[in-house]
């Protein structure tokens, strides 16, 4: 299998990322500023498909429309010259002073309509550019404090916000949709929608749920410690992964954005097998960018920027392989038969039973010996991950 990215495989960066200056809260850049003409390039040769942009990476809070459409051309220049496409946009609701407390659910309402007026904007750019996504990473959208944030008031504006989104592309006839990113806290103390599962539910709460589905970071389920490849299986199962962020985590701690892989690998490969392959037994395979969230480090010189970058999408092709060979693997296959894990498809019931039928169904409990009926033997999933693993290794 080719481990040399091509556009075939989607990937993507934002342009966030490999611009990222090495700033963080202690500290000041360690690296100049990156081009974007430049950064498209760069992004072209190294296998890349896509950039994605929020509306301040491209041209600087406060700009000038004569500065801000410069930028803009500038983009659509250096796209027209590599083939690069803009498969998603975002909007900036999160850096400039006037959203230290929020965008769409600022107790300020001033605030708030001018952040819908920004992210309109950023809407109109992103469908002349020809994205199919708008992501809404509501990072200052929440709190530090219980008596200073009404909870229930700030979901309603939020989704009094994403409402109208809907309705301004549903009448402006727009093929673009919309993906909420969750994260549980950083930069606030704690931020609405925290989970896939608390965004999923919000979702189902607007007006054109059809609109509107996830854009997932692995390192943000994992900074509240939970499993990425599961939550992931459960945004598949609802029709809602329109739109993913890859990177790496290690733990219970501050977002670290690093390359993707370079954290959980088991839970990566996992991630991997399930977009590639829709899962254990084939399900709904994911078919949009493989987006790259990462930042690269602080540490690192230009070089690094693009050594790390390419490192993405390797990881990316090396654990698509390793999946592959996993599905293949003749004792994998015995393993997952032993383990029952296709019998996790039959559904419980018989065609048409009703639970009258299961309530006349001997078998299923006065003649069904609980407590012998294993007769001691086990499942033994421990085997199936040791195979994954040394798949994984590469030992087999
Ligand atoms: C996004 C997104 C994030 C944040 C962050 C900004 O659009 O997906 O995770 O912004 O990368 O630094
Ligand atoms: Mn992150
Ligand atoms: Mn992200
Ligand atoms: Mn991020």
């Amino acid at each position: 299998m080719a481990l040399t990215p091509t556009k075939a495989d989607r990937f993507s960066f934002g342009l966030w990322t490999i611009g990222y200056n090495g700033t963080d809260p202690f500290g000041g850049p360690t690296r100049p500023q990156l081009d974007v003409v430049h950064a498209v390039e760069k992004l072209a040769e190294l296998g890349a498909y896509g950039l994605t942009f929020h509306d301040d990476d491209l041209f600087a809070f406060g700009s000038t429309d004569a500065e801000r459409q410069k930028q803009i051309d500038r983009l659509k220049g250096a796209l027209a010259d590599t083939g690069l496409v803009v498969p998603m946009v975002t909007t900036n609701l999160f850096s400039a002073p006037v959203f230290k407390d929020g965008g769409f659910t600022s107790n300020d309402r001033q605030v708030r309509r001018y952040a819908l007026r920004k992210v309109l904007r950023q809407l109109e750019l992103g469908v002349e550019l020809g994205a199919k996504t708008f992501v809404m990473w509501g990072g200052r959208e929440g709190a530090e404090y219980d008596s200073a944030k009404d909870i229930q008031a700030a979901l309603e504006r939020y989704r009094e916000a994403v409402n109208l989104l809907g309705e301004y592309v549903t009448d402006k006839g727009y093929d673009i949709r919309f993906a909420i990113e969750p994260k549980p806290n950083e930069p606030r103390g704690d931020i609405l929608l925290p989970t896939v599962g608390h965004a999923l539910a919000f979702i189902d709460s607007l007006e054109r749920p059809e609109l509107v589905g996830l854009n997932p970071e692995v390192g943000h389920e994992q900074m509240a410690g939970l499993n990425f490849a599961a939550g992931i299986a459960q945004a598949l199962y609802h029709g809602k992964l329109f739109h993913i962020d890859l990177n790496g985590q290690r733990g219970i701690k501050y977002d670290q954005d690093l390359v993707f892989g370079h954290g959980d690998l088991h839970n990566a490969f996992a991630l991997v097998d399930l977009l590639e392959h829709g899962g254990p037994q084939g399900g709904p395979a994911y078919d949009g960018p493989r987006h790259f969230d990462y930042k690269p480090s602080r540490t690192e010189d230009e070089n690094g920027v693009w050594d790390s970058a390419s490192a993405n999408m390797r990881t990316y092709l090396l654990l698509k392989e390793r999946a592959a060979a996993f599905r293949a693997d003749p004792e994998v296959q015995e393993a997952l038969a032993a383990a029952k894990v296709a019998e996790l498809r039959e559904p419980t019931l018989g065609e048409g039973e009703t639970y009258d039928a299961l309530l006349a169904d001997r078998s299923a409990y006065e003649d069904f010996d609980a407590s012998a009926y294993f007769g001691g033997r086990g499942f033994g999933f421990v085997r199936l991950q040791q195979l994954a693993t040394e798949h994984l290794l590469g030992a087999r």
